[in-house]
């Protein structure tokens, strides 16, 4: 008998391993995702809330940030945002009892897939100093808590303001207002360790830390590549909008080190063809590359083009384009001839000849559009990845005409959105300056800290109150033991939650959670607004009847916080804000470009598209006025012997920390989460077989980290590399593991070794 894993609900003897699946999203997707809000909702609930999804006049799915196309289907939603929506929606609740029954350090050794069944969080809980029970508090209460820690604070900077990607745009500006006229930058955000690369290297080279297409682009692109991203699971609308690419002729490269069903076969639900039959086949061409050999491939597709204009001058590079627009090309076209084609080969994994079939797909196509998430963003050269791939698409002038772009795909139904509104540790100058014009007060310049840095300073006792608005924290973080050892250091920790988590169970010496309304929820008359992955925003009204009567908005949480620190505020009137989000709006439409008339045009049916301008104008507003070619040193990661690189991934059964369940579907993995996926050829060479128990260990300058037991999977990946799942492998990533510039912890690319388990250990 192998070892039992810790903090784990179920035992190995459920876990069942099957083949995994070519196709996703067909008849089984739509039929579980009633399955799951049955059992969660009940039948009546189920349907008043699904058929509110992504609809007009309905509320935006907290499932992803895809957005939802002019022309909607009666379903707009898919398996897993139906997940989501009962997650949020369920019946169960967790109540003053339930806290009377359970001490903290007994509900920190429970799974994040246990915390999350215990349904609603219902009702605003304190646990003192020294004690270890959460105990009611009015909200009364719980703010004059907060605003005597962050008063009796030697500085605005000894406190630090998270944000996760759900918050609505009403909440996050009243929310960074407060922060900032608290005195701080410090606003941490889930983009620090999710689309924060893309932002980086975007901004640098287009001056927009923004995607540049519209949904209308991707449908009429000639060429698509989806690079590190598992849409079929994490994006599932997105199929639709890939399936119409692909019906007005378009051809498909998916770049992965996983064959991910979905990337490989689409069954539509919403179309009868789509239920039975085989569905379409989605990726014309996959690409399987090693984890990190995305800037190798970049590079060398362009460098494969640049013969080609050799070979046939003026027949490839868009020279117009490149004199009228761009920055530093021959500096840029000088390096990518250099390269060394051992090294791409080493780096991607790949041989010659797939690259350059590739390249005749780049030639034939007049437009293309790269697509990419979370395995672009996740590894220590991240940023220069991401600049490889613009470089690649500015040689033939991808951006800013119709069908060609980046489409970098977010994460959170309003990561884009919060950013947006100034969530964000290194606020513009220009951003300040309209909030000190707006609102009379000077704006803290000194710029904050983000994730990690916020974690270094909790750890070293320089921040000494947390206060995170939504999200898991402790569990979405890398390096999750030093992690919680600098959470608990807190004098005070505040959660303002809708569901149970890890973070309320490893807190600081005195911690809150503040229950709030989610997006499926009636808040009085008021409607939110929320900007998508392609930047188009709009409304967002709840229509449920929220989980609590003692359950409050974001807003009015902030407001009414803002308030307590205040007192009478000459600069902000937080109590019309509360009441009325109209008159927030009326202030981001002053402070935020874009925003003008804000609250005539969010009511249009649809909402508006935020002015983009590589997109609508082919105007880049970086530091030399043009898009920049960057020059980036290709460095090939090369992994010790007998060591293997480790990317932590989503299942098909979870949203980030929340576990809904265990079924990892099209990877034929159910019952349990403690896998490893590893390549057979990796598994014989280390006498490993299919089946074995391991430990998974990280090894860093200081030290090791240890995962135990980890069942392992043969699977077909890229040789060299495996997969396991996060949260639970966030454990092994070191915290000063991180991207350079974007500081993103290297979620996607950890050096392991499997330590095969003692028997019977304990
Ligand atoms: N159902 C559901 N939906 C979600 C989420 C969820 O947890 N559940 N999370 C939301 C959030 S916050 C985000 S950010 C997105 C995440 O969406 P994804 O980025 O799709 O999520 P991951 O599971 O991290 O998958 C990363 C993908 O990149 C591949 N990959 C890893 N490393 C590399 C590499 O070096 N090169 C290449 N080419 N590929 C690589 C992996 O094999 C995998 O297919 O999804 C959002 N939507
Ligand atoms: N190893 C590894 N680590 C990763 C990643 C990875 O790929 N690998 N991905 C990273 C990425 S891309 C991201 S975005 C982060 C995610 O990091 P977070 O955003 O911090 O984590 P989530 O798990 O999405 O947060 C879930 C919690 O949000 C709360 N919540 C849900 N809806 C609402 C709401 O409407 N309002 C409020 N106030 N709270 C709400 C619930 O209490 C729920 O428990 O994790 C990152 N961590
Ligand atoms: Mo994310």
């Amino acid at each position: 008998m192998a070892r039992k894993a810790p903090r784990e609900d179920v035992t190995e003897d459920d876990l069942k391993v099957g083949p995994p699946k070519e196709w996703a999203a067909g008849m089984p997707g739509v039929t579980r995702s009633l399955l799951a809000s049955h059992a969660q909702m009940g039948v009546g609930r189920t349907l008043l809330t699904l058929v509110r999804v992504n609809q007009k006049e309905g509320f935006d799915c907290p499932g992803c940030a895809w957005p939802e196309g002019e022309h909607r289907s009666p379903a707009e939603f898919c398996e897993n945002g139906a997940k989501a929506v009962a997650e949020e929606a369920t019946t169960r609740r967790v109540t003053r009892d339930f806290f009377a029954g359970h001490t903290v350090e007994e509900l920190a050794g429970r799974t994040d897939y246990w915390l999350g069944q215990q349904g609603r969080l219902t009702e605003p809980m304190h646990k003192p100093a020294g004690s270890d029970h959460y105990v009611p508090v009015t909200w009364d209460e719980a703010f004059a808590i907060v605003g005597r820690e962050l008063r009796a604070l030697g500085g605005p900077d000894e406190a630090v303001f998270y944000t996760s990607g759900r918050t609505s745009n009403e909440a996050a500006f009243a929310y960074q207002l407060m922060v900032r006229r608290f005195g701080t930058n410090n606003l941490p955000d889930c983009s620090n360790m999710c689309h924060e690369s893309s932002g980086s290297a975007l901004n640098q080279t287009l001056g927009v830390g923004k995607g540049t297409v519209s949904l209308e682009d991707l449908h009429r692109a000639d060429l698509v590549f989806v690079v590190g991203q598992n849409p079929g699971t994490n994006h599932p609308r997105m199929l639709s909008a890939l399936e119409k690419a692909k019906r007005n002729g378009a051809r498909i490269v998916a770049v992965n080190p996983l064959p991910e069903a979905g990337l490989l076969r689409f069954k539509n639900p919403q179309r009868p063809s789509g239920v039975v039959g085989r569905g379409t086949t989605l990726a014309d061409r996959f690409l399987q590359i090693r984890l990190n050999g995305d800037l190798a491939l970049f590079q060398a597709l362009s460098r494969l083009l640049l013969e080609a204009e050799d070979a046939a001058p003026g027949s490839v590079v868009d020279h117009e384009f490149v004199r009228s627009h761009t920055h530093g090309f021959e500096e840029w076209a000088k390096s990518v001839r250099d390269l060394d084609w051992a090294d791409v080969e080493e780096a991607t994994g790949l041989e010659r000849p797939a690259i350059e079939e590739t390249v005749r797909d780049v030639l034939g196509a007049r437009s293309v559009i790269v697509c990419w998430a979370m395995g672009l963003t996740q590894h220590k050269n991240s940023v220069a990845t991401i600049r490889e791939v613009v470089n690649f698409l500015l040689l033939r002038g991808n951006v800013g005409r119709p069908g060609a772009g980046v489409c970098p795909v977010r994460g959170h139904s309003n990561v884009q959105g919060d950013r947006t509104m100034g969530i964000f540790e290194r606020p513009a100058e220009g951003f300040l300056d309209a909030l000190r014009e707006e609102f009379g007060f000077e704006p803290p310049r000194r710029h904050g800290l983000d994730t990690v840095a916020a974690i270094r300073a909790l750890r070293s006792g320089e921040a000494k109150v947390f206060f995170a608005m939504g999200g898991n924290f402790v569990a979405a973080t890398p390096d999750t033991a030093v992690t919680e050892a600098a959470m608990r250091r807190a004098r005070l920790t505040v959660q303002v939650s809708t569901k149970l988590n890890r973070s309320h169970t490893v807190c600081g010496e005195q911690a809150l959670i503040l229950p709030t309304l989610g997006r499926t929820e009636r808040d009085g008359d008021r409607f939110v607004t929320v900007e998508d992955s392609m930047g188009l925003v709009h409304a967002s009204r709840g229509r449920l009847r929220p989980a609590s009567p003692d359950l409050l908005p974001e807003v009015a949480i902030v407001c009414r916080l803002a308030r307590e620190v205040f007192g009478a505020d000459p600069h902000v009137p937080w109590e019309e804000f509360e009441a009325d989000y109209d008159a927030i709006r009326d202030r981001i439409a002053r402070v935020v470009p874009g925003f003008g008339d804000f609250n005539a045009r969010v009511r249009e049916p649809g909402g508006f598209a935020l002015p983009n301008a590589p997109r609508d104008e082919r105007r880049f507003p970086t530091a030399t006025g043009k898009a920049n070619f960057t020059v980036n040193a290709l460095e090939v990661l090369r992994v010790p012997a007998g060591r293997l690189l480790l990317q932590t991934v989503r299942s098909h059964d979870q949203y980030n920390t929340t576990i809904y369940g265990m079924d990892d579907r099209y990877r034929g993995v159910s019952g349990g989460r403690r896998v490893v996926f590893v390549h057979p050829g990796d598994l014989a060479e280390r006498d490993l077989a299919d089946g074995d128990m391991v430990d998974l260990v990280s090894e860093w300058p200081d030290g090791e980290r240890r995962a135990e037991a980890f069942r392992v999977v043969a699977y077909p990946t890229a040789r060299g590399c495996c997969a396991a799942y996060f949260p639970e492998t966030n454990v092994l990533v070191p915290l000063d593991s991180v991207a350079e510039t974007s500081n993103t912890p290297t979620s996607k690319s950890v050096v392991v070794r499997l330590s095969r388990c003692a028997p019977g250990g304990g």
